[in-house]
């Protein structure tokens, strides 16, 4: 659900245009999740990439699967685009001659992880083999981004949220996506080829809920760094730029959401 967003009025009334999806490394057409929650999968652990554990889906959104280790906590759950090459069916990994490995921080004693890995594949609903996606879309040969292009990125501070972004900068192969309207407290560089950035529109084929621009104004900078790390403009004292009742406030703090230019999620 879009909430009142409209990337079209957006786009106009910000003179700026929608990065091409030859950009990115996400398939045309949104893939297909066939899964369900509960259904159990092989996945790289995020936190030690040589490492292929036990990961069961917890939820669901669009493409997306949010996934939690088994014998982890309820802390470090992630999410996995549903044709990402860090998913496997079960048993993918003993087929190439791999063992599953206990997730970094195992609840319980190290020796205790292959009774633990028996005892959660019992009875266990697996997910088909057949509800994977071949292979994960090729990563486009150059980084063909450019400053001010407008994207859909996971705001990886708060990484089910998926929000409207503009490419701030460019590093060689990486791109600074900054979330429009938050001055800068959830921006991150990433690789161009990043499954965490979308094109425009991507939230709406995938039924995934774009979240409206933040409210905070960016100040041009000009001079005088002030204390918040915003800048002053002659004239014009940032604080008096924010709505009453913020001051002081870091956007990651605030408690209620501001109705914006362009509504809010209903
Ligand atoms: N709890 C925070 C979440 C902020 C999310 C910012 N993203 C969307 C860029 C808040 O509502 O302030």
């Amino acid at each position: 659900y879009q909430g009142h967003f409209s990337w079209e009025k957006y786009l106009k009334e910000t003179g700026s245009t929608a990065a091409p999806a030859h950009c990115f490394r996400q398939s045309g057409t949104p893939p297909v999740n066939e899964f369900k929650a509960g259904m159990k999968l092989e996945a790289q652990d995020p936190r030690n990439t040589t490492s292929t554990c036990i990961a069961t889906v917890v939820g669901l959104t669009g493409s997306r699967l949010r996934l939690r280790l088994d014998g982890s906590d309820n802390k470090n759950d992630f999410w996995r685009l549903v044709d990402s090459s860090e998913i496997q069916p079960i048993g993918n990994c003993e087929k190439n001659g791999g063992m599953l490995q206990p997730p970094l921080g195992f609840r319980l004693n190290a020796s205790s992880w292959p009774m633990f890995l028996l005892k959660t594949l019992n009875g266990a609903e697996m997910a088909p083999a057949r509800i994977f996606h071949k292979q994960e879309p090729p990563a486009p040969e150059q980084n063909f981004f450019q400053v001010g292009m407008k994207l859909e990125a996971v705001d990886r501070k708060n990484p089910h949220f998926i929000c409207p972004a503009t490419v701030g900068a460019l590093r060689g192969v990486e791109v600074l996506v900054t979330f429009d309207g938050w001055r800068g407290a959830f921006d991150y560089y990433c690789r161009y080829d990043s499954r965490d950035i979308f094109p425009v529109g991507w939230c709406s084929l995938t039924g995934d809920n774009l979240q409206p621009p933040g409210t905070k104004v960016v100040l041009p900078k000009t001079s005088g760094a002030l204390l918040d790390g915003s800048v002053e403009v002659a004239g014009m004292h940032p604080v008096a730029a924010k709505p009453p009742g913020q001051r002081g406030r870091k956007p990651g703090r605030r408690k209620t959401k501001l109705p914006g230019p362009w509504g809010q999620k209903g």
